[in-house]
């Protein structure tokens, strides 16, 4: 079991944070200056709290929206060892979702406002999970691109200044390593021993997954609205560009290796800035998405909000349980 959420916010202490506070607020930017962790009894200004709230609850709703994607396909993989894998994986991604709703709810909020937030369209979570998976590739793709997107932008998040949240990541980043490696050898299976058909699926899936992972890591620093104060008080530790240019070129070599071509006429090798230049993003699908209008996102929310609403009577059971269990404890000891 998570058991950070135990270790709660001090609600006398930080009840007034909201309001200028200069003297706790110098103190606080000090030990950031310092490198120091904050932990959840610590004083914070309330917009550090807001700030990590708004992420970590993104976060973990990306990881509980991104199981079903790649659920879809666990019926149909190909071989019991296939789907034994992608059942683990799809379970890790909803460990990781638990993980961080329990370091969110260090900051004093609940886990069903987080929820009401995600159902009713308040809280965002990341675009790539509103794409469909049309094919068995895309579970190798997912895998290879969009975890191994994941783990270029969450390995910085595991020294975030908020100690829950990069404590949470430590274990998540492990995790998901194992994800991007099983993706890519899954492809590399179909690239080395597959069939025409069977390359040209993997071929595919990667041309329409290319941009949308890109996009995974935010809108550029310019047009970044939280960046700036995100990497001063480091939560964020490294930009959404320099990400980017990370994922990228990490992962032109690895498709050299399966023999694949990514879908940019313009990703070519730049000797003076010793990294890969790309082709323009087309942020205004990225924004459309992001917005409520991307392929799957009616799709997706309504799934979620389905799930919860016919789970209402296993917590109406169990709250029901636990009323009934706490006098007869009580008693007993
Ligand atoms: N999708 O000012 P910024 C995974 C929003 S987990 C949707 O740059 P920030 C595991 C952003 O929230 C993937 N919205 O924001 C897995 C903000 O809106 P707001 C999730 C996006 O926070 C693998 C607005 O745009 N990972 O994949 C996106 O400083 C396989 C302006 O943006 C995390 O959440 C987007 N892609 O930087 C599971 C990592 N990008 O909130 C299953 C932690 C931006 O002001 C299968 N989060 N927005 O209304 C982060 O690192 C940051 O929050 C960023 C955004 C980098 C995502």
């Amino acid at each position: 079991m998570y058991t950070q959420a135990m270790d709660l916010i001090n609600k006398n202490d930080n009840d007034h944070a909201d309001a200028p506070d200069p003297v706790r607020e110098q103190a606080f930017e000090a030990r950031i200056a310092a490198g120091e962790f904050i932990e959840a009894k610590d004083w914070m200004p309330g917009h550090y709290r807001k700030t990590l709230i708004r992420q970590i609850s993104q976060h973990a709703h990306s990881e509980i929206v991104g199981m079903l994607p790649e659920s879809n396909w666990i019926s149909r993989a190909p071989t019991l060892k296939r789907k034994a894998i992608l059942l683990a994986k799809v379970q890790d991604e909803g460990g990781h979702g638990l993980y961080l709703y329990a370091a969110a709810e260090t900051l004093d909020i609940s886990r069903d406002q987080m929820i009401e937030a995600l159902h009713n369209g308040r809280a965002k979570y990341s675009s790539i999970f509103n794409y469909p998976t049309l094919t068995w590739a895309d579970m190798g793709v997912i895998g290879w691109l969009v975890d191994g997107a994941a783990i270029m932008n969450q390995v910085p998040i595991c020294r975030c200044s908020y100690a829950p949240y990069a404590r949470a990541m430590i274990r998540i980043c492990r995790e998901e390593s194992f994800h991007q490696r099983q993706g890519y050898e899954a492809l590399l299976t179909m690239m080395q021993g597959g069939t025409a058909a069977q390359k040209a699926m993997v071929q595919d899936a990667v041309n329409r997954w290319w941009w949308p992972s890109l996009m995974m890591f935010g809108p550029p620093d310019s047009e970044s609205p939280n960046s700036a104060q995100s990497m001063r008080w480091g939560i964020k530790r490294v930009s959404n560009d320099d990400l980017r240019q990370k994922f990228v070129d990490a992962t032109v070599p690895q498709a050299e290796i399966l023999g694949i071509t990514l879908p940019d006429p313009l990703l070519h090798w730049n000797a003076q800035r010793a990294h890969y230049d790309f082709g323009p993003i087309q942020w205004d699908e990225f924004w459309r998405v992001v917005n409520g209008n991307g392929p799957c996102n009616h799709e997706r929310l309504k799934m979620r909000v389905d799930a919860w609403e016919s789970g209402a009577w296993v917590r109406d059971a169990a709250l029901a349980y636990a009323k009934q269990k706490t006098p007869q404890t009580t008693a007993q000891t």
